[in-house]
């Protein structure tokens, strides 16, 4: 990507002091970035949105459910000291702070789409690892066979929760093996800079073939489990959204069609991709079953 284009110049300062605190190593392949992150082959060729759409149209309910309103609700949200577990059913259970947690992996700049439910999508550089690197330090047990995310939740610092109409914390969840694919990361950063607040700082994750609310904001809790997890949508509308929520074309939210997506930025409109162009990767995750079952 021609960073250059879509990189405020001030991000390029906070570039430096987040790698300085994330204490980088660069990954062995991939093309290096100006900052010392290689950017991952995984990554799809399609031009980044400019980060100023992006960071200003989001979904994070806990800071309100207008689309404008994360990035200025959570512009205070305090995200140090920050601790992520990971617990249940683990040889290992663990308890990282967000310095540990930035250096368990070599960061890698992942430029994906992350496509929403409610039909609109961006392309972005994200910047994390493989969820993958660190539930393996966590050894899952032999009778883990999901993996179950908490969102952080303080009703002080946010005010605008309570009206949300959806159950705090925010909670999500992927089989096992969707969460130690290597497309799925722990998400740190964005545009070459750690995540704003507004994307679900300081860590969150980025499951790029299944709609954007499985890519859950601000992550302190991850439990291994072997029944499926309740996730925050199917509590709150049970009809209307699946465990496994993968973008899918062919079937259509009861209330409106999954067809075509608006991708921020541009003005036109464009027909949406099964599992969000990841096909060749993660369909056979997904080999014998009715994706119209299970949606
Ligand atoms: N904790 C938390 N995570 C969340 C949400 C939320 O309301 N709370 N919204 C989800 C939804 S619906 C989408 S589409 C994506 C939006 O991510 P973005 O703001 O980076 O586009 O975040 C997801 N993660
Ligand atoms: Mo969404």
């Amino acid at each position: 990507m021609t960073d250059a284009a879509v990189t405020p110049k001030g991000l390029y300062l906070r570039r430096r002091d987040f790698l300085k605190l994330a204490g980088l190593v660069p990954a062995a392949s991939g093309v290096r970035m100006p900052g010392g992150v290689a950017q991952s082959p995984l990554s799809t060729s399609e031009p980044p949105t400019p980060y100023n759409e992006a960071v200003h149209y989001n979904n994070f309910y806990e800071f309100g459910t207008g689309k404008t309103d994360p990035a200025v609700e959570a512009r205070n949200f305090k995200t140090r000291p920050w601790t992520v577990t990971v617990g249940g059913l683990v040889q290992k259970p663990l308890a990282l702070d967000l310095d540990s947690l930035g250096s368990l992996a070599p960061l890698e700049e992942r430029i994906y789409p992350l496509r929403c439910v409610e039909a609109w999508s961006a392309v972005v550089p994200w910047i994390g690892y493989p969820l993958s690197a660190l539930l393996a330090r966590a050894a899952p047990g032999a009778r883990a066979r999901y993996v179950a995310f908490e969102s952080f939740y303080d009703p002080r610092q946010m005010p605008r929760a309570r009206q949300a109409g959806i159950p705090f914390p925010y909670r999500e969840g992927l089989r096992l093996d969707e969460a130690m694919h290597p497309l799925t990361i722990l998400c740190l950063g964005m545009y070459g800079a750690p995540l704003p607040p507004q994307e679900g700082a300081p860590v969150r994750l980025i499951v790029p073939w299944k709609y954007g609310f499985k890519s859950i904001k601000s992550i302190v809790k991850i439990t291994l489990t072997e029944k499926q997890p309740p996730t925050t949508w199917r509590l709150s509308a049970p009809s209307e959204y699946g465990f496994y929520s993968n973008v899918n074309p062919n079937v259509d939210h009861p209330r409106w069609s999954q067809a075509k997506e608006h991708r921020l930025g541009s003005s036109f409109s464009r027909s949406t991709i099964l599992f969000n162009g990841f096909g060749d990767q993660v369909s056979g995750l997904y080999s014998g079953m009715d994706l119209r079952k299970f949606f």
